[in-house]
Formats: C-alpha cells, sequence, structure tokens
C-alpha cells in the first residue's frame, strides 16, 4: 500500500481487479486548481494504466471541496458507475474554514459510499500550504490522484 511505502504513488500493481468493463465517476473541486488538476491528471493515468477505457471514465468538476459529496452522489447514483473518486485541495488558512471543510466532505463521502453500497473514495489533499499540497500532487510524494485511483480498483476487487 502507497502510505506503507511513504510515497502517494508506489502501489502494488500486481493482483489487481480486471477493471476493462467497469465505469468509473471522478468528482474534481475547482478550488487549488492547480493541484487538483495534476491530482486528476495523476488518477486518470493510474486507471487507464490499470486497463479501464477512457470512454469509461465520467469526469464532473465543482466549486469547491465542500461541494465534492454532493457531486460524488450525483455521481455514485448512476446504476452504470461502479466507484467514484472524490478529488480535492482543502489548503489551512487562518480562519477555521479548514476544519469545517475538510470534516464536512470526510463525513459527506462517507455517508455516499455507504448509501449507494459503492466505493466513494476520498482523494482530498487536507494540508498547511502550498508546498506540502504540490509534494502531493506529483512531487517528492507522489500523487494523492494515483493512490486514490488505486483504491478504488482495490476496493472493485474486494
Ligand atoms: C471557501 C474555501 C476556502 C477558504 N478554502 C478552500 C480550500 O482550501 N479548498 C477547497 O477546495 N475549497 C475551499 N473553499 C471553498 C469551499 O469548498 C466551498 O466551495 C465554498 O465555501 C462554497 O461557498
Amino acid at each position: 500500500m502507497a502510505t506503507a511505502l511513504k510515497n502517494l504513488s508506489q502501489y502494488r500493481s500486481d493482483n489487481l481487479p480486471d477493471i476493462n468493463h467497469k465505469r468509473f465517476g471522478i468528482v474534481v473541486a475547482e478550488w487549488n486548481e492547480g493541484i487538483t488538476g495534476a491530482l486528476l491528471q495523476g488518477a486518470m493515468q493510474t486507471l487507464l494504466k490499470a486497463g479501464a477505457r477512457e470512454d469509461n471514465i465520467v469526469v464532473k468538476t465543482v466549486p469547491g471541496s465542500f461541494e465534492l459529496s454532493l457531486g460524488a452522489q450525483w455521481l455514485a447514483q448512476q446504476p452504470t458507475i461502479e466507484a467514484v473518486i472524490a478529488l480535492g485541495c482543502i489548503i489551512q488558512g487562518e480562519t477555521r474554514h479548514f476544519d469545517f471543510i475538510a470534516q464536512a466532505v470526510a463525513d459527506g463521502i462517507t455517508q455516499v459510499g455507504l448509501k449507494y453500497n459503492k466505493p466513494v473514495i476520498f482523494g482530498v489533499l487536507t494540508i498547511q500550504n502550498l508546498a506540502q499540497a504540490e509534494d502531493r500532487a506529483g512531487g517528492k510524494h507522489g500523487n494523492k490522484g494515483d493512490e486514490a485511483a488505486y483504491t478504488a480498483i482495490r476496493m472493485l476487487g474486494f
């Protein structure tokens, strides 16, 4: 698993399920777009490398991470979509906004997965500054988007 290796892009690629006919939904927050775009790129690459077909990946955007839960629900409720990946980047600011958004999206995404009985993956960076985000969006700690996509694939093989 990625965390054991201390790099979000390093994961075991053996023993993954066949995802050639699986349909994925990805919901991406536009806030901190430079980072979330890189997360999306990582997630897409990981899914395609693992055998997903590009026309089986539905990508939707929402304004900020707070809206990821509802966006994930709109995707999860589509019967043909088997797993949803939510991508966002919440950076700690001077106010308590960070805590409220991070908690809300973690809870919301969990609820959507349980309600629709499908993997809904938390691909959200919750960090203190932009440098930490860059390190985890294709930088020295890998890419959270890769890890989120890998987790979705693993869950489909449960
Ligand atoms: C408002 C806000 C702030 C301050 N910070 C972030 C952030 O770091 N990451 C993120 O994805 N979204 C942020 N937002 C936007 C909220 O998620 C949400 O879109 C707005 O509060 C809705 O008005």
